[in-house]
């Protein structure tokens, strides 16, 4: 009985280690600001939480934009420089990852038009696992910080 206990456990562990579906992936809080002057550049920034087993996001596209892509910071001769991702962003298993200013974001280059303020727009992001996952995002102001309500914006509100 123990035996069988252990084969029914060691498949469920397989099951869990190798399965992912765009069920288990939400996006939230999707935000962008809107375009300055001729600004054609785009940055858009979200939170990605994973229900399921370990992912990681390898691509992102969009019709939005001559290019799209996945973008981080990284400090290079004491200067912050953002460049594309090399090799895909992890998605830890039950865990998540943060799309913000000055760390990862996806990049739109060369607008088609310019983002408006109250308009919604659409990636899609692609998952190894999980496949695409389309994200949703709000425009907000040209100087938004980030969507009402969260991160640093409830800091500066508890801060009063
Ligand atoms: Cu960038």
């Amino acid at each position: 009985m123990k035996k069988l206990f252990a084969v029914v456990a060691t498949i469920a562990s397989l099951f869990v280690a190798t399965s992912a579906f765009a069920a288990d992936i939400e996006i939230k809080d999707a935000w962008t600001k809107a375009s300055l002057g001729q600004v054609r550049n785009g940055a858009a920034f979200f939170k990605v939480e994973n229900n399921g087993a370990a992912d990681r996001i390898i691509g992102v596209r969009s019709d939005l934009a001559e290019k799209t892509e996945l973008h981080t910071h990284i400090m290079k001769d004491n200067v912050m420089k953002m460049r594309q991702v090399e090799g895909g962003v992890d998605v830890p298993m039950h865990g998540g990852v943060m799309f913000k200013p000055g760390s990862y974001h996806v990049m739109m280059m060369g607008l088609k038009k310019p983002l408006e303020e109250g308009e919604m727009i659409n990636v899609t992001l692609e998952f190894e696992k999980a496949g695409d996952v389309p994200v949703m995002i709000q425009v907000l102001g040209p100087l938004a910080k980030g969507p009402a309500g969260m991160g640093e914006m409830d800091h500066g509100k508890m801060a009063n």
